[in-house]
């Protein structure tokens, strides 16, 4: 089976397995594993941000830090296809009281001509306190687009006007940095909270690193031990995700070059539509014009290659370090047999 679903179905390799297998451990939950504060300090050395916290996933690494900087009755502005919105379970809500204002982007980007209208007025004590805008780069939803740097930074700025706080949700922010050339240290420096994932294209089993100011991490790591996110001799994942760090950043660039290859397999489909615009980085979205996605994913899988939902009427592939240029090629030809071309 060529397994396209996601970046998150990749397998720890030999040398990473190696890597855990040879982990010094402790109880972090009294900070005493030297594998987690070796990759809580790397990682915040890596980011440019005082300090960093290892937890058990991207969505955990998400609502800690919209949980950290809010209140009960606070809101917090994202694009409307984002995943705190579509994919982490209404947690917002169901954890911190919190409600997301959602603002329809193109290809996953608002802007501040947006989003300024909708910034509540202080003195407005009956509405909800506009807290965080909050921003997905690469974005998932929108075929893996990467944010331009400058919106970035408009929004850094209507933040700062406002006295508010930005949050990043930078799951995939090592494919936008391999992409673009900007340092994940200079994404992340715009931010007040962020978080990414190292079990993504970085290929490790388990885990995200969430980051910001050392009075952040404190109150995060008290929000993660509520939530029933303590580990212990955890070095194990740890060393996993060090190994992803320092040595498959860089590699990401191939999931691109094949990306962009399947992209233009299918655009010369005329059985399917895709935007080729947003084929940025890892992740593409298409639309088969002749049969239902359903149907369509289920005949690809029939034949060796697993595909999954993108949106209702868009089937969605992602590349990862698990498939070969060759499995790539495969696939684009399951894909041309079964939506004709
Ligand atoms: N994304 C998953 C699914 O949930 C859709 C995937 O297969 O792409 N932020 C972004 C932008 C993500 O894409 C994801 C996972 C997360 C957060 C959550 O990460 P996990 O799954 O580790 O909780």
């Amino acid at each position: 089976m060529i397994d396209l679903r996601s970046d998150t179905v990749t397998k720890p390799s030999i040398e990473m397995r190696k890597a855990m297998y040879d982990a010094e451990v402790g109880d972090d939950v009294f900070k005493e594993d030297p594998t987690v504060n070796k990759l809580e300090e790397y990682s915040a050395e890596l980011l440019g941000k005082e300090a960093a916290l290892f937890v058990s996933s991207g969505v955990m690494g998400n609502q800690i830090c919209l949980n950290v900087l809010t209140h009960p009755g606070d809101e917090v502005i994202c694009e409307k296809d984002s995943h705190i919105f579509n994919y982490e379970s209404g947690s917002p809500a169901a954890l911190s009281g919190i409600q997301l204002h959602p603002v329809e982007g193109m290809m996953g980007v608002i802007t501040p001509e947006q989003i300024e209208p909708l910034i509540r007025p202080t003195s407005a004590y009956y509405m909800p306190r506009t807290k965080i805008i909050e921003v997905e780069n690469t974005h998932n939803r929108a075929s893996g687009a990467i944010w331009p740097i400058e919106i970035i930074l408009s929004l850094k700025n209507l933040a700062k006007k406002y006295n508010l706080l930005y949050h990043l949700d930078g799951a995939r922010i090592w494919n936008a940095s391999v992409a673009t050339g900007i340092s994940v240290k200079d994404y992340a420096s715009h931010f007040d909270s962020m978080s990414c994932c190292l079990s993504k294209g970085l290929g490790a089993p388990v885990g995200s690193i969430i980051a910001g100011t050392k009075d952040f991490i404190n109150e995060a790591y008290r929000v993660r031990k509520a939530w029933g996110g303590g580990m212990r001799q955890v070095g194990i994942l740890a060393a996993a995700g060090l190994y992803a760090l320092q040595n498959n950043i860089i590699r990401l660039k191939e999931d691109h070059t094949k990306a962009k290859y399947l992209a233009e397999r299918i655009n010369a489909n005329s059985n399917l539509n895709i935007n080729m615009e947003a084929v940025q980085t890892n992740i593409l979205l298409f639309k088969p014009l002749k049969l239902l996605v359903d149907e369509g994913i289920r005949r690809c899988k029939e034949r060796g290659l697993l595909l999954s939902v993108g949106k209702i009427d868009l089937i969605r592939a992602v590349t990862h370090l698990d498939v070969s240029m060759e499995d790539i090629k495969k696939a684009a030809d399951i894909i041309d047999e079964v939506f004709i071309n």
